[in-house]
């Protein structure tokens, strides 16, 4: 077939579609563009000419628009994808970080950033970097170590294979994130007979892989050994759908789990078994089970610092860990001992090695009793009363008490993540939507759209700070273009507030976190910035409501739920209340010499708490 590189592209990605658990769809459920030079006349035209079959979105960002597709695809559990075109240089390079985004969180995306002449016959063209030392290299190089696969088409015979090996990873659970094919302007429009074979409709399984029986043997020997065994979920369970398998599970054994930032939701917050979040912002129920834990079974995880209170949550010295990860770069982590599978055959494989099996009757009504204890703490959190301005906690309680089940909230950075993760009720495996492995500000908006769209019959409820807000709120105008709504609470505290406290905590006194003017002193310490947020977001067209008070706020949550469209609710926070404690640690070093007594006094905190951190675990082998 007669078809110039872009309308080939085109053709092929519309008719590839994955199938699961027998249940087959297309695989991209459309495309995200800007255009510009690099991409119009190529991709433009070719997606100009399959409109009806691959819908193009315009985006304002393309740093967001990648966000739109991560959103969109981890709500898919990685079973639908967007890809995304840009023009050459800028527009490309603005990928890199939802391209971060992506990869980090092993979710896929397409990239389909145009490149420089192939021919090189006119350039620089513009927007080219220029490297002295090499024409080799363009601004689309930065991609490389951001895409689990690149390449580059430099000539229209390369197409065919490129593609395939893109669908490899995209629907690979293991080697998933980010995909780059980058495509010289020049190329995208050159015509070549490309085989009617390549154009075919195909279907990508997603595997499943089984774990070998003898490793599910040695592990239910470890478990029916162990006297304080707990299971930490991570993404992959409810990626993998993993969950319901998850819960009858714990129900079975009495075995708790404690949850990762993208797994929770593995497990209802009143699951018996349920402890909420784990490490530095986890629950003081899951974080005291951890502390004393014999072993550890870590599902679908990628064991980040903050799920690992970077290594201080498991003080047991003989604690053994095993690792059940579709990925085996995840599996060799802490020493533990790997199990390379799916998490749902996984569990489906222990489950009948483990019949009749319980946990210790003490061992569970100690965590139970932990469990019911932060629940209260959690009540109290909510219903602080501070005044004249409110804590974030009573905000997320406002939020949650006005929720239903299937309701889902998005977050990222900021103090928001955190809070959300100790207090947060997950009542849906796929409710709790945070994007904590690249913690990206900015993700919030642009992702929560994504969401919205690969599950509009659902409420989305995305909470962003005020710092947040102002570094990436374009994809509100994408919001009403599309006729999407999701619900926007934007909590104002002027400033980077979440890094304020963080920075007092390192004695360096909230530095270079506030939002207030410069003063004759030449410090940042003046009135804060009288920028208005919510005329802001009410210039997109969307509805912004202010709430003065939590009574206000509560009143504009039913006002935000009844509109049909996406609605911004500004509420202002204060700052300084700091939500119930963890119990728990995170890694952030202090400067070892300083003129500040606050430095200093922090660095001998620092030295004091780092003992808690464990450099390495005793390696775990499964018995044989
Ligand atoms: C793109 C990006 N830049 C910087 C950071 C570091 N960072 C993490 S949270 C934060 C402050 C976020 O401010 P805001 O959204 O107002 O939330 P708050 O901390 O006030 O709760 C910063 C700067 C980040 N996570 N992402
Ligand atoms: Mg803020």
């Amino acid at each position: 077939m007669r078809l110039t590189v872009g309308q080939a592209l085109i053709r092929f990605l519309s008719v590839q579609s994955v199938e699961r658990d027998r249940e087959e769809h297309l695989f991209f459920a459309g495309c995200f563009g800007i255009f510009g030079h690099g991409n119009l006349a190529g991709i433009g035209q070719a997606l100009l000419e399959n409109r009806d079959t691959f819908r193009y979105y315009v985006a304002r960002n393309e740093q967001a628009m990648v966000h739109t597709s991560v959103g969109y695809a981890r709500m898919a559990n990685r079973l639908q994808a967007f890809a995304c075109t840009t023009s050459v240089g800028p527009g490309a390079i603005n990928m890199a970080t939802g391209a971060a985004v992506a990869t980090a969180n092993r979710i896929p995306v397409l990239l389909l950033p145009g490149d420089v002449f192939a021919t090189r016959r006119a350039n620089p063209v513009l927007q080219e970097l220029e490297d002295p030392t090499t024409l080799d290299i363009s601004s689309n190089d930065c991609l490389r170590p951001v895409s689990r696969y690149f390449d580059r088409i430099w000539r229209p015979e390369q197409l065919p294979q490129a593609l395939l090996h893109a669908m490899r990873v995209l629907t690979d659970p293991a080697e998933t994130g980010a995909v780059t094919l980058a495509l010289p302007q020049d190329v995208q429009t050159e015509v070549w007979d490309f085989p009617d074979e390549l154009l075919a409709p195909r279907v990508w399984p997603v595997r499943r892989p089984p774990p070998e029986p003898r490793l599910v043997d040695g592990l239910a020997a470890l478990v029916r050994g162990a006297r304080r065994p707990l299971i930490v979920a991570g993404g992959g369970v409810i990626y993998s759908a993993a969950t319901d398998a998850l819960a009858t599970f714990a129900s079975a054994t009495g075995i708790p789990v404690a949850e990762t930032q993208a797994g929770k939701g593995s497990l209802r917050f009143d699951h018996p078994s349920s402890l909420g979040g784990l490490g530095a912002t986890g629950t003081t129920a899951a974080n005291s089970t951890a502390r004393t834990a014999d072993l550890v079974i870590g599902i679908g995880t990628r064991w980040s610092d903050f799920t690992t209170a970077s290594h201080s949550v498991f003080q047991d010295p003989d604690v053994r860990i095993v690792n059940i990860n579709v990925t085996p770069f995840d599996t060799t982590k802490l020493a533990g001992a790997a199990i390379v599978a799916d998490a749902r055959e996984a569990l489906v494989a222990l489950s009948p090695r483990l019949s009749g099996w319980q946990v210790d009757e003490q061992y569970r009504r100690t965590y139970q009793a932990a469990a019911a204890e932060w629940n209260e703490t959690v009540e109290r959190s909510y219903q602080l009363n501070h005044q004249p301005l409110p804590s974030q906690s009573e905000i997320v309680g406002a939020v949650e008490a006005s929720t239903e089940d299937r309701d889902v909230i998005v977050c990222a950075s900021g103090s928001l993540p955190g809070d959300l993760h100790k207090l947060w009720r997950t009542r849906d495996p796929k409710g709790y939507h945070v994007e904590y492995a690249y913690s990206c500000m900015g993700y919030e908006i642009a992702g929560g759209v994504g969401v919205k769209m690969a599950a509009p019959e659902r409420e989305v409820y995305v909470f962003v700070g005020d710092g947040s807000y102002l570094m990436l709120n374009s994809e509100l105008a994408t919001a009403v273009q599309e006729g999407i709504k999701i619900i926007v609470i934007l909590v104002q505290n002027h400033g980077y507030q979440s890094i304020g406290a963080l920075s007092e905590s390192v004695g360096v006194g909230r530095f270079g976190t506030q939002y207030r003017r410069r003063t004759a002193t030449g410090d940042l310490d003046g009135g804060t910035l009288p920028i208005d947020l919510a005329a802001n977001a009410a210039s997109f067209g969307v509805t912004a409501l202010r709430a003065a008070s939590m009574a206000d706020f509560r009143q504009a949550l039913v006002d935000a739920r009844a509109n049909t469209e996406t609605t911004v609710i500004h509420i202002e926070d204060d700052p300084l209340v700091p939500s119930p404690d963890s119990d728990s640690w995170w890694d952030v070093p202090v400067a070892e010499t300083a003129e500040l007594q606050a430095t200093r006094e922090a660095l001998v905190r620092y030295q004091s708490e780092r003992i808690v951190q464990r450099d390495y675990f005793r390696p775990t082998t499964l018995p044989r």
